[in-house]
């Protein structure tokens, strides 16, 4: 039984407490922490678990194993290393960090430790869609990808949602999981101002807005990024490739025929949309923490999807592409 602490109880650390506790073997989760304790407390009530009075506190309990960081994202970098000051094993909801700065301290702690220790929350590698595309590209069976042309629509977004979080918190899904499809990385990239939807808050983000890649291979892709589409949570992905496309399937729905009409209902959000990939990542997480050698995402693709948010972000009204230039790949990520 693998014992987990969960930081931060929003919407996503309760429902990876519930996944963990309810639906993922050989794991419990012993305690959890929030910067909001009395957050903390009423989960902690909830499932009776322990509630930690700081998520340092958790980490440095002997009753944790391992640590799940789901709070904001902007104490996502300390959690990692004070979790890897214990050399304890840490999945950290995505971005792995806001900075490029972070990312890097990250991964020098966790080279200098020598072992992979940090999995990056970028679920969409476990959908069965994304999983199916990546098998169908990489037989090579319909020649080089080209082209990805994607959609990352959500139905509405926190008040404290920024233009910047469109690109470094929700596009950043693309940004790992088309370049985990191709096996490319990307050169350069830039995001277009698109004519503004009615449906946005407008004094509070841009939206919609439009991000442009160009892959080390010369393949081009292009992803509109929607925070308030006014319809539901619609993820669309279609790689052309050069003998014929590859589309990512829309979520099981039933068909409903009524009122001389075909309908077929649609999602509101991504815990649902994902549910099953969350399911499957964290099958997999817990059973390579037990088997001491973990395999998912790793703080190499948190900084890689981080450094592209960073160029995307910085092209903003220059109408240009803006250089992603890495540092060298430590071996331990090879
Ligand atoms: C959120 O944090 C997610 O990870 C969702 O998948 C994404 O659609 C949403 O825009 C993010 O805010």
């Amino acid at each position: 039984m693998l014992r987990i602490g969960v930081i931060g109880c929003g919407g996503m650390g309760r429902d990876h407490i519930r996944r963990l506790m309810g639906t993922i073997p050989n794991c419990t989760v012993v305690g959890c922490a929030d910067y909001l304790m009395e957050v903390a407390q009423k989960v902690a009530d909830q499932y009776g678990i322990i509630a930690f009075q700081t998520g340092e506190e958790l980490i440095a309990s002997k009753d944790v194993d391992a640590v799940v960081i789901a709070s904001i994202d902007s104490t996502h970098k300390h959690y990692i290393l004070e979790a890897l000051k214990y050399e304890k094993y840490v999945f950290c909801e995505k971005p792995l960090s806001e900075t490029i700065e972070d990312c890097e301290e990250v991964i020098a702690a966790e080279t200098k430790i020598g072992k992979r220790l940090v999995q990056i929350g970028f679920m969409r590698r476990y959908d069965r869609g994304y999983a199916e595309m990546k098998r169908i590209i990489s037989s090579g069976e319909l020649g080089a990808p080209l082209i990805v042309h994607a959609a990352h629509r959500n139905v509405t977004q926190n008040d404290d949602y920024t233009t910047e979080m469109a690109i470094a918190n929700t596009a950043v899904h693309e940004f790992d999981v088309i370049r985990w499809l191709l096996e490319d990385e990307y050169t350069s990239g830039q995001v277009l101002k698109v004519r503004q939807s009615s449906c946005s808050p407008i004094t509070r983000f841009e939206n919609p807005q439009l991000v442009l890649l160009e892959t080390a291979s010369g393949a081009r892709i292009d992803v509109e990024v929607q925070l308030a589409d006014g319809y539901a949570y619609d993820i669309q992905c279609q790689v052309v490739c050069e003998k014929g496309t590859i589309n990512l399937p829309d979520p099981y729905a039933v068909t409903i025929r009524s009122n001389a009409t075909r309908s077929t209902p649609l999602l509101k959000n991504w815990t649902n949309r994902f549910i099953e990939a969350y399911d499957i990542e964290f099958t997999q997480w817990v059973q390579s923490v037990i088997d001491d050698k973990i395999t998912g995402p790793s703080s190499w693709d948190g900084y890689a999807a981080c450094i592209t948010a960073d160029a995307v972000n910085r092209s903003r009204g220059s109408n240009q592409f803006f250089p992603i230039e890495m540092i060298a790949k430590p071996d331990l990520y090879k």
